[in-house]
């Protein structure tokens, strides 16, 4: 009998329900449903549909009975930062606000009268990113006190799904991590923090670690969906997810300490993996973070601005009648000379009006050629996109007095050769790029691991690593796919047997 795990993982624009078994060793992913997701503007504020959103966790389940195919468990991994409140009914207390909401504006300054950057990084290492919750929660401090009087229990997005599916609360670590809430050095909320922010500790419980189990799904939803199971929490931060799933070559590499990664879809974050967090003002000033990871590893990375930029030129493009697939954009791109060069970090990209305009107008105010057309539009963002991965390499080496030969790029980016090239070229390492479903394999693996289909961590990467094919691309060279004479894809270690 197989047994077979289902994770749901939700991005800022899709999600999908990807159900998973391990045969021989190997994992094996099928995915069953897919749907779409975003910010839309509701009473003046980008939010997050969290009841439609819950429909179609539910629909994607009922694929599971439909196919006959039932999990032992679940999980859902969605993006970070994002929260809601419950009263002491469990009513939301306002909306699902998104992170590109611009509430957050000038929360910064209302926190450094509380604290100072310096000694809020010392405590709990998290980079500043002014959609952090704890930004967001000064928001509601300042719009809606009523809500931190009424509220009684505060749960991130995937932590309030868990809830809707259970009736469990549980507040899940690494997704915590990204409120800048929690303490570094002990993994636990910062309740001395919160009482100098006025945030009531009531809203925080104790903190569960992934491969906890939530509890079994409740008599409605089971009713609804057609089966039970159980629920378990992976990483339920997407990006914690995808980090567990960077493959790990059992002859090249010992420990994720050695790589570096990139996971990289609506935005990139790049990194490595530490067992201690870096919480040094040198740190600080090159703006790295130290996200709690599986097993209490710490994901020191970047937060880069990522596809973010490129999706948004698509879509602009779409609404004015010129539709381009990624790949003709990539391809229009390469065709093209343009030098400039964006900061891909610069706030200015984070929720423009028009991203189109605000690439132009950036290009415009440092002297640099104005990109006009899509292909030179597209070649900006991608080149831009490469060179700030270039320089978070030699930050990341100067930080860590480490060097890294290789980086490897995971989750749906990793499909793009033009910019996987390009991150080559640029960095001057190798790039293994793949797996593509990197997040729903590393959720996966948080409940295979608890249901004890793998001894450790390292176990289960290098079953990522022989499951799934990864593509290799040399610094100044094009991109090869390995591809042995006979068509299916091989990984890398297959092909330096094969030679
Ligand atoms: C990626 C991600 C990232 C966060 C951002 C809000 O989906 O979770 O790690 O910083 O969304």
């Amino acid at each position: 009998m197989e047994k077979y795990y289902l994770a749901v993982d939700i991005g800022a624009s899709s999600g999908r329900h990807i159900l998973g078994t391990v045969k021989e060793g190997k994992l094996e992913l099928q995915e069953i449903y897919r749907f779409e997701n975003g910010m839309k503007q509701k009473d003046g504020q980008f939010c997050w549909d969290v009841e439609s959103l819950f429909t179609e966790i539910k629909e994607g389940m009922k694929e599971c009975r439909k196919l006959g195919k039932i999990p032992l468990s679940m999980g859902i991994d969605t993006w970070a930062v994002d929260f809601v409140l419950l009263d002491g009914e469990n009513r939301m207390l306002g909306n699902a606000a998104g992170y590109r909401d611009d509430r957050t504006k000038g929360m910064d300054k209302k926190l450094y009268e509380v604290i100072s950057l310096k000694d809020l990084y010392e405590r709990t290492g998290i980079q500043k990113q002014i959609f952090n919750t704890i930004y967001q929660l000064m928001a509601v401090r300042e719009e809606t006190p009523e809500y931190l009087e009424k509220g009684e229990t505060f749960l991130m997005i995937p932590d309030y799904f868990h809830y809707l599916l259970t009736g469990v609360k549980m507040q899940e670590y690494t997704n915590a991590t990204t409120t800048q809430l929690v303490k570094a050095e002990t993994g636990t909320w910062d309740y001395e923090l919160m009482k100098k922010l006025g945030l009531p500790e009531r809203l925080f419980g104790n903190l569960s670690m992934p491969g906890t189990t939530v509890g079994p799904l409740t008599g409605a939803v089971e009713q609804e969906v057609g089966f039970s199971c159980q629920v378990v929490l992976p990483a339920t931060h997407d990006t914690g997810s995808a980090v567990m799933a960077v493959p790990l070559c059992p002859v090249e590499e010992e420990s994720t300490e050695d790589i570096l990664y990139i996971s990289s879809g609506t935005w990139s974050l790049m990194g490595t993996e530490l067992s201690k967090a870096n919480c040094s003002a040198e740190s600080m000033e090159a703006n790295f973070t130290n996200e709690g990871g599986y097993d209490h590893r710490f994901r020191y990375l970047k937060n880069i601005m990522g596809l973010w930029m490129i999706q948004s030129v698509k879509k602009e493009l779409e609404e004015k009648g010129e539709a381009y697939s990624f790949a003709e954009l990539c391809r229009m791109a390469s065709e093209e000379e343009i030098a400039s060069i964006v900061d891909c970090n610069d706030s200015l990209f984070l929720a423009p009006v028009s991203m189109i305009r605000a690439v132009q107008d950036y290009c415009q105010s440092s002297g640099m050629a104005v990109p006009k057309t899509p292909g030179q539009l597209a070649a900006v963002i991608y080149n831009s996109l490469a060179a700030c991965y270039g320089n978070t390499v030699k930050e990341l080496e100067a930080i860590t007095g480490r060097s890294y030969p290789a980086i490897h790029v995971v989750g749906g980016g990793s499909n793009a050769e033009y910019l996987n090239r390009l991150t080559a070229d640029r960095t001057g390492r190798t790039v293994y790029a793949g797996p593509g479903e990197a997040t729903a394999i590393g959720n996966l693996l948080a409940q295979m691991l608890a249901a004890g289909e793998f001894e450790s961590l390292k176990q289960a990467r290098e079953a990522v690593y022989r499951s799934f094919a990864v593509k290799e691309y040399k610094p100044d060279s094009p991109g090869l796919p390995f591809y042995p004479a006979k068509g299916k894809p091989v990984n890398k270690h297959e092909q330096m047997e094969e030679k």
